[in-house]
């Protein structure tokens, strides 16, 4: 007999890896899926194709929310899960602070319905939960680096949501036998990351400026420093974790940190643009310092005549500073590595060169699905 997941936030970055992940393991995957006004599956539309040629479909979602504890037990119910992975949330810290309430409700209130859900049918002996634990419940940081035993000091309703669902984890295994664990994971990033989060908007930026689609990337805090890894590896140690014999809490992180000036310069230098920053604060800038043309045209497949030395690319613009920041994170993944056997395997620049190339092949791909042809990017100036 095949287990049977159910993942929530199954749309998602996350929820996409995983559930191919599970499903190449030979599991029956549930997904839940919030209904949307317009298509919310591209990164899952791969897993459906695939499997409506098999005889016995495996990968099947069911409309649901998080805010809807019928709609969760209902389901819960009808799947009877071995594993669930609590993933959906509102994931966005910026966001949370427009929409602290809400965020509660889902993020926090939410893994209590699941946990709650599981409790009243029954099945705590039967279903194993994940849940996605971050590491903005450090916030604010007591410790460098963070491990599971730093003390938490979330700095935005997200992350006090977050610290919630955590507890609510933690105290349902030990209130009731359940095997429930947090994955307190560190930033992970990939061609699917959502297109606001930092590293997909300097990658998206970067696809769009190159092709003549955009002339200037701004972006906030240039000074914060994050701990970032690859979703594809990050799933892995989710699934890990609930395979273990004992129910534990686990920091999954590479043990690095990059701020997010230095992604934005090995970002550009994927394309051949050097980029050098000049100017403190909300007056600082970046620049081209220099082209490497061959590089350029190899990595885009135009030539770099709309772009030259000097040229500003990179500009502050304080609506994307947060009322209060987290400035500095990184992980100690020790115990991880130990008791899961996980380590990262993807490093930040082979991270970065996918996320970079892939946006380059996406613009290129619209780009040409729109104008039937690659030939007016050459006269960029057209098109900017
Ligand atoms: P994501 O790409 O933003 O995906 C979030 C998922 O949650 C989407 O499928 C979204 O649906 C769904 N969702 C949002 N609100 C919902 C609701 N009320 N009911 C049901 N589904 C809802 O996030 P991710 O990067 O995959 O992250 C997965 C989880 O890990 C999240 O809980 C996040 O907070 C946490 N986490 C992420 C990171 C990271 O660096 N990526 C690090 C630590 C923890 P739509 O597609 O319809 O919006
Ligand atoms: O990419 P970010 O929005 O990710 P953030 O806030 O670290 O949160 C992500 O990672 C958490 C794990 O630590 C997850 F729990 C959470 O769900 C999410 O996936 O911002 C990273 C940093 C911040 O310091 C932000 O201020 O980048 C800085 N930043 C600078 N300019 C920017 C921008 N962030 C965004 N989103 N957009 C900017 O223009």
């Amino acid at each position: 007999m095949s287990k049977v997941a159910l993942i929530t936030g199954i749309t998602g970055q996350d929820g996409s890896y995983l559930a191919d992940l599970l499903l190449k393991r030979g599991y029956t995957v549930w997904g839940m899926k919030r209904r949307s006004s317009s298509f919310n599956t591209e990164r899952i539309d791969a897993l459906f194709a695939n499997d409506r040629q098999e005889e016995d479909p495996r990968f099947h979602y069911f409309y649901g929310d998080l805010t809807d504890s019928n709609n969760i037990i209902k389901y819960v119910q009808e799947i009877q899960p071995d594993e669930i992975y609590n993933l959906a949330a509102m994931s966005h810290v910026k966001v949370s602070f427009d929409t602290p309430e809400y965020t509660g409700n889902v993020d926090g209130l939410g893994t209590l319905r699941m946990l709650e859900a599981v409790r009243i049918l029954g099945l705590t002996e039967k279903t194993r939960i994940y849940q996605a634990s971050t590491s903005e419940l450090y916030g604010k940081v007591q410790e460098i680096p963070q491990s599971e035993t730093t003390p938490f000091y979330p700095r935005s309703p997200y992350g006090v949501a977050k610290l919630y669902a955590y507890w609510m984890t933690v105290n349902y295994r030990e209130a009731y036998n359940m095997f429930a664990c947090n994955g307190i994971l560190f930033n992970h990033e990939s061609p699917v990351r959502g297109e606001t989060f930092v590293t997909r908007k300097i990658t998206r930026a970067i696809a769009n400026i190159s092709l003549g689609f955009q002339s200037v990337l701004s972006l906030g805090n240039l000074d914060a420093k994050r701990d970032w890894g690859h979703a594809k590896d990050y799933v892995e140690a989710m699934y890990l974790m609930l395979q273990q014999d004992e129910p534990e809490d686990f920091v999954i992180a590479t043990g690095k940190t990059t701020s997010i000036r230095d992604f934005v310069r090995m970002a550009f230098s994927e394309v051949g643009i050097d980029i050098a920053f000049s100017g403190k604060g909300v007056e600082e800038i970046g620049q081209i310092d220099a082209i490497d043309r061959a590089k350029f045209e190899a990595a885009t497949g135009i030539e770099a005549n709309h772009l030259s030395i000097g040229q500003e690319l990179v500009k502050v613009d304080p609506f994307y500073f947060r009322p209060t920041e987290v400035e500095l994170l990184i992980g100690d993944p020790t115990k991880a590595k130990e008791k899961l056997g996980w380590v990262a395997k993807h490093t930040l620049p082979e991270l970065i060169s996918e996320m970079v190339a892939c946006d380059v092949e996406r613009v290129r791909k619209n780009h040409y699905l729109k104008t039937g042809g690659f030939a007016i990017l050459n006269n960029v100036e057209d098109v900017i």
